[in-house]
Formats: C-alpha cells, sequence, structure tokens
C-alpha cells in the first residue's frame, strides 16, 4: 500500500511537470538565477536587479516580483520596448502586482540558447521601459550592443504589450514563491 502511494505520487509530479514545462525544453543544469523585477533602491523601483546575467544553456531564470505591477517580456536589440513579435518570444503577463513584499508567485524560463536575451517591463503606467526597466541575459562583451546602449535607444520608444490577452503568459510558466 506505501509503495503503491509513492508510485501514484511520483507518476503526479511527473506529469504536472511536463506538463507546465515548454515544448522546447532542453537538459536542465540544475542551476536557477533569481531576478528581482522592481527594487527597493534603484531607480525609484524601476529596475531589474541583477539585469545583466550570464547563464548557461538550460539554467532557469526566475523573476521574482517586488512592489509595482511589472512584467518580463522578451525583446530584440534593435526594437526596444516590443515584443518579438505577436505570440513569439517569453511574457509573464500582468500576473504579479503587489502593493508590499514579494509576489505570491515567480514566473520561470529555462535558457534556450547563448543568443542574447533582451527584455524589458511592459507597464504602460510610469513608462517602465523607458524609465530604463530593461535587462539582458548573454550580452555579447565583445559588440557594442549593450544594455547601457539598449537603455539609451529605449527612451523614445512607446511600450508595445506582446498580445491583446496581457494576463497570458508565454514561454515560461508561473509557479508558487517558494522561500528559499
Ligand atoms: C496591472 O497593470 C495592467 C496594465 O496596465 C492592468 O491592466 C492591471 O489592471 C494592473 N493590475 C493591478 C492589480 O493593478
Ligand atoms: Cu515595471
Amino acid at each position: 500500500m506505501v509503495a503503491f502511494t509513492s508510485i501514484a505520487l511520483a507518476a503526479t509530479t511527473l506529469l504536472g511537470f511536463t506538463a507546465a514545462a515548454p515544448a522546447n525544453q532542453v537538459r536542465s543544469t540544475g542551476v536557477i538565477h533569481r531576478i528581482f523585477a522592481g527594487s527597493t533602491t534603484a531607480n525609484g523601483g524601476l529596475h531589474f536587479e541583477p539585469e545583466n546575467v550570464v547563464a548557461q544553456i538550460g539554467d532557469l531564470v526566475e523573476f521574482h516580483f517586488l512592489p509595482k505591477n511589472h512584467t518580463v517580456v522578451q525583446s530584440s536589440f534593435d526594437k526596444p520596448c516590443e515584443p518579438l513579435a505577436s505570440g513569439a518570444g517569453v511574457f509573464s503577463g500582468f500576473n504579479f502586482a503587489t502593493a508590499q513584499g514579494e509576489s505570491k508567485n515567480v514566473f520561470t524560463f529555462q535558457v534556450q540558447n547563448k543568443e542574447p536575451f533582451w527584455y524589458y517591463c511592459s507597464q504602460i503606467i510610469g513608462n517602465h521601459c523607458q524609465m530604463g526597466m530593461s535587462g539582458v541575459i548573454n550580452q555579447n562583451f565583445d559588440g557594442d550592443k549593450t544594455l547601457a546602449k539598449y537603455k539609451v535607444n529605449s527612451k523614445n520608444t512607446k511600450t508595445v504589450q506582446p498580445s491583446a490577452d496581457i494576463l497570458k503568459s508565454q514561454g515560461g510558466w508561473i509557479q508558487p514563491n517558494m522561500p528559499l
């Protein structure tokens, strides 16, 4: 009876994981990078911390949301504050608004390749992206496409949402914010 119960539990866990993981999942490294959307100190809270991260293929990037109402949207270097294309790329959705402390959920995605992954916050109230709320994973440090330049280029843009349904996340998954 005990053995049966644990097998059933294992199967449930496995199925749950399969359903939540993206279709193009690569082998996991077990490494998790935690990035805070929002800040208690920098730029009036409109800041990702850390905002320039180096990660390996298979690493997970887990966004924790601090006060205000932030998102994470994948972008290109050339078009700051705009999603890759409608329906493409990573989007957390507007699911993490919090007045104090961290949101009760986190948004996680897995690094699929070593290409620079540009992202921004798509909150229009307060112009978060234009104010410098953007970041990068695996910036090419030999090139001139830097995060500092992305921020300068973002100043005169208009923020675009990835889809009409601003609650629907894509390219990653939402899970409870577990204490470390
Ligand atoms: C978060 O921001 C979005 C977009 O501006 C808005 O539609 C939504 O109502 C906000 N949520 C909360 C809880 O403030
Ligand atoms: Cu924001």
